[in-house]
């Protein structure tokens, strides 16, 4: 799936980015795609095409859409790095889009990015004869799990959970919502290009709730893993005063049998889907519980 990444990315640079017609501003165009082609794992288009591709879909009509989600979630990392919420100055290695182009740019570059992955999803796939439906069911779960009941709605109750959070439950479903929920839309994207039955759907949207934990599982094991690296070993009270993650509650070891469990799980709902080739997906899942960054 390498040239998959490169794929997208050639999705996202300045000239295909915008049909050649459109006047856009060059400051925002050029803060859109600082962060667009700043790098990153492309994890979310990979899941799009692996998903269309396991139901026999077609790569091409599904890589608009894989571009479209990685503007959403680069939107969201835009967002999250501003100073009203986790005041960050570096983001994959670069200092943060409103180091460099200054927060009002920056909010608006990411406003600009979730509106325009709408755009992208209704003119490639009307490009790509994706029937209308299917393509009103892919902006309707975008709406649902970008927005109040997903991401946001996720990254909200992490910012009001900074004070202090009780209990397991909650910092579920944060993760559920802040990360998983464009995990999830991705595979049911990629399965609705394809025309996935509900059973599929169902699957897909099993195995993305899973390695959407997983990997959210993972990335607290190596935010306490790579602490530890940096700091030095700590004790157990010392890491009761760290960041409130799953090992936070439940422990390291306890962690990362977590990650075992739901990759199972994860592997198992794709393997009742009844998909012409699961390999993929498969791979995807293994690699997420086995990932060291
Ligand atoms: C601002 C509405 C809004 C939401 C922000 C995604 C997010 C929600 C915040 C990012 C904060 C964070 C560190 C979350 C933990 C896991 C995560 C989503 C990491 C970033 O995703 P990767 O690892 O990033 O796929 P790359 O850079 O590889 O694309």
């Amino acid at each position: 799936m390498a040239g998959v990444t490169d794929l997208v990315t050639a999705l996202l640079t300045p000239e295909k980015l915008f049909p050649a017609h459109w006047e856009v501003p060059a400051k925002l165009a050029e803060a859109m795609g600082y962060s667009l082609l700043a790098g990153g794992k492309r994890l979310r288009p990979l899941l799009v095409i692996a998903a269309c591709e396991a139901l026999g879909g077609s790569r091409e009509a599904a890589l608009p859409v894989a571009a479209a989600i990685e503007m959403v979630h680069t939107y969201s990392l835009i967002h999250d790095d501003l100073p009203a919420m986790d005041d960050d100055d570096y983001r994959r290695g670069r200092l943060t889009n409103h180091k460099v182009f200054g927060e009002a740019t920056a909010i608006l570059a990411g406003d600009a990015l979730l509106t325009h992955a709408f755009y992208s999803v209704v003119q490639s796939s009307r490009a790509h004869g994706v029937p209308a439906e299917r393509v009103l069911s892919i902006v309707e779960d975008l709406a649902e799990m970008a927005g109040p009941r997903g991401m946001v709605g996720g990254q909200t109750a992490d910012m009001d959970g900074e004070q202090g959070l009780t209990d397991l439950d909650s910092l579920k479903y944060i993760h559920l919502h802040k990360t998983g929920d464009l995990i999830v839309f991705s595979l049911l994207a990629g399965g609705r290009i394809a025309g996935a039955d509900e059973r599929q759907l169902e699957a897909l949207r099993r195995f993305g709730v899973n390695i959407g934990l997983a990997f959210q599982v993972q990335d607290d094991i190596l935010d306490l893993v790579g602490d530890e690296g940096k700091l030095g070993k700590k004790t157990g009270s010392d890491v009761r005063q760290q960041k409130v993650t799953y090992p936070y509650f439940i422990g390291l070891e306890e962690s990362r049998r977590e990650v075992e469990r739901l990759t199972g799980e994860a592997k198992d709902a794709v393997l009742d889907g009844g998909f012409s080739d699961a390999s993929r997906l498969l791979e995807i899942a293994e690699y997420l519980m086995s990932r060291d960054h």
